[in-house]
């Protein structure tokens, strides 16, 4: 398994984060030495874990938790931005049918299997995936290519007794007609250099490929970014792939340098085997190092409205009116049905079950019923009797059943925050909306 250490050392600094009685300066100090500590001995670039780490914990000291969450897991959802920030840059890449892509990279790098991988991927995605050997440096390069297009069952063309590489990619473009994907091994030599780097460069000028990809060892850790740098420098790059990442600590290195050079990792090999491949998508690649329950719980709760805290002042102070039932339900209508609101809610329980009930359509109903209300009917409520309500409910075209409706949900909630009674127990609740969760 690749990543094991790695996530290994980040789901332990957030367990630690966990435990932690306190969420204070120290912790959070603590907290990011963990993090420091895991991302180095993957191999990550020592000035972005420093970077990385202070920007945590500037964020984790100074930024008011995000929506619902409380402070020890806004620290985790930053933690997980910021992770994804340092290994993600590289953008999506369209590829389709009657595109060429080109494979280039040092020898051993894994570009012919590699080829066979991106063959396999985009066959099952209902492309036409057509190979061509065009590493005329290498004896053995044909035969390999041409045994693996046959295990994954797709065309193959290649010409051993030919030299000019830029020869046989056009024969093999000919042959398939210029049509399907057409995926090009290109030839490796043992090192970087010039000579390489012009044969490249001559075969992206005749044959003008649509994507090329640059294949690194991911072994190499934190290398691997100098060599997209070089390789960028001299020639173009629209991707990399990172190859073996099975079999090294280093991976989270080589991920995170190759982003630094601004071309993000397109695809990972995690196998000699052509299945063992995989798209590379940062937020999914960090959620599963730290847990993918734990992540996208908090996301979500992220997301949800911030709960008002002046709502809360007015419920405690007796003053709770339709106009605090107005942003109640603005806020409702953002975090979705009640029911679900009830349960992240330290009083959820104590809701009555008819106002967990309220739907969507209610609450529109609500909005326009409030909407009709005078102001001084919003201020105080009690004093909407009967020929009020008839006007009310003519004038938001509702049913007097419905506005009496309102009127009682407005009743219910301040007799629900009575039965807090003990004010002081109430602000200590509020004050831990939120903080509940973990
Ligand atoms: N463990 C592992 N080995 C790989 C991976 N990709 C390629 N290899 C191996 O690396 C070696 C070189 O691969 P090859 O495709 O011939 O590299 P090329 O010289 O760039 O074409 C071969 O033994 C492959 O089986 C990978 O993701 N994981
Ligand atoms: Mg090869």
């Amino acid at each position: 398994m690749a990543f094991e250490k790695l996530s290994e050392g980040l789901r332990s600094a957030v367990d630690s984060l966990r435990k932690a009685v306190v969420i204070d300066r120290r912790t959070v100090k603590n907290y990011t030495k963990e993090i420091q500590k895991t991302l180095l001995s993957a191999d990550v670039q020592i000035e972005q874990v420093f970077e990385l780490s202070k920007r945590i914990e500037e964020r984790g000291l100074l930024e008011k938790p995000a929506g619902m969450l409380s402070r020890r897991e806004n620290l985790i959802r930053i933690t997980y931005e910021e992770l994804v920030n340092l290994i993600g840059t590289g953008e999506s890449i369209n590829i389709q049918d009657g595109q060429k892509i080109l494979l280039v990279g040092t020898q051993g790098s894994g570009k012919t299997t590699t080829v066979a991988k991106l063959g396999r991927y985009f066959k099952k995605r209902g492309l036409h995936p057509k190979l061509i050997c065009a590493d005329t440096f290498r004896p053995a390069a044909y035969e390999q290519l041409r045994y693996l297009s046959e295990e994954i069952d797709l065309p193959f063309y290649g010409n051993p007794g030919e030299k000019d590489a830029i020869k046989i990619i056009k024969e093999g473009i000919k042959e398939f007609k210029n049509d399907g994907l057409i995926l090009i091994d290109s030839e490796g030599r043992h090192k970087l250099d010039k000579e390489l780097m012009g044969d490249i460069n001559k075969i992206y000028s005749e044959i003008k490929p649509e994507t090329v990809f640059l294949i690194l060892d991911g072994t190499m850790g934190q290398q691997a970014g100098k060599e997209a740098e070089a390789f960028k420098n001299s020639s173009r790059i629209d991707g990399i792939i990172l190859t073996k990442l099975d079999g090294t600590a280093k991976g989270g290195g080589a991920i995170s340098a190759c982003a630094k050079t601004g071309s993000g990792v397109n695809f990972i090999g995690t196998g000699e085997h052509i299945r063992d491949f995989e798209e590379f998508n940062p937020e999914g690649f960090v959620s599963r190092l730290i847990g993918f329950g734990d992540i996208r719980g908090l996301l979500e709760k992220a997301k949800e409205a911030d709960f008002d805290e002046r709502t809360a002042e007015r419920l405690m102070s007796g003053k709770f009116n339709m106009n605090d039932i107005y942003s109640q339900i603005q806020q409702m209508k953002k975090m979705g049905p009640l029911k679900q609101v009830a349960g992240m809610l330290p009083f959820g329980a104590k809701i009555p079950k008819d106002l967990l009930e309220l739907q969507e359509e209610k609450l529109d109903k609500f909005i326009y019923i409030i909407d009709s209300m005078t102001p001084g009917e919003r201020e105080d409520p009690a004093i909407i009797k009967r020929e009020r309500i008839e006007r009310i409910s003519s004038g938001s075209g509702t049913r007097p059943e419905e506005v009496r409706e309102i009127l009682n949900y407005h009743r219910k909630m301040k007799k629900m925050m009575r039965m807090f009674g003990d004010e002081r127990k109430l602000k200590r609740l509020m004050r831990r909306i939120g903080g509940a969760g973990m």
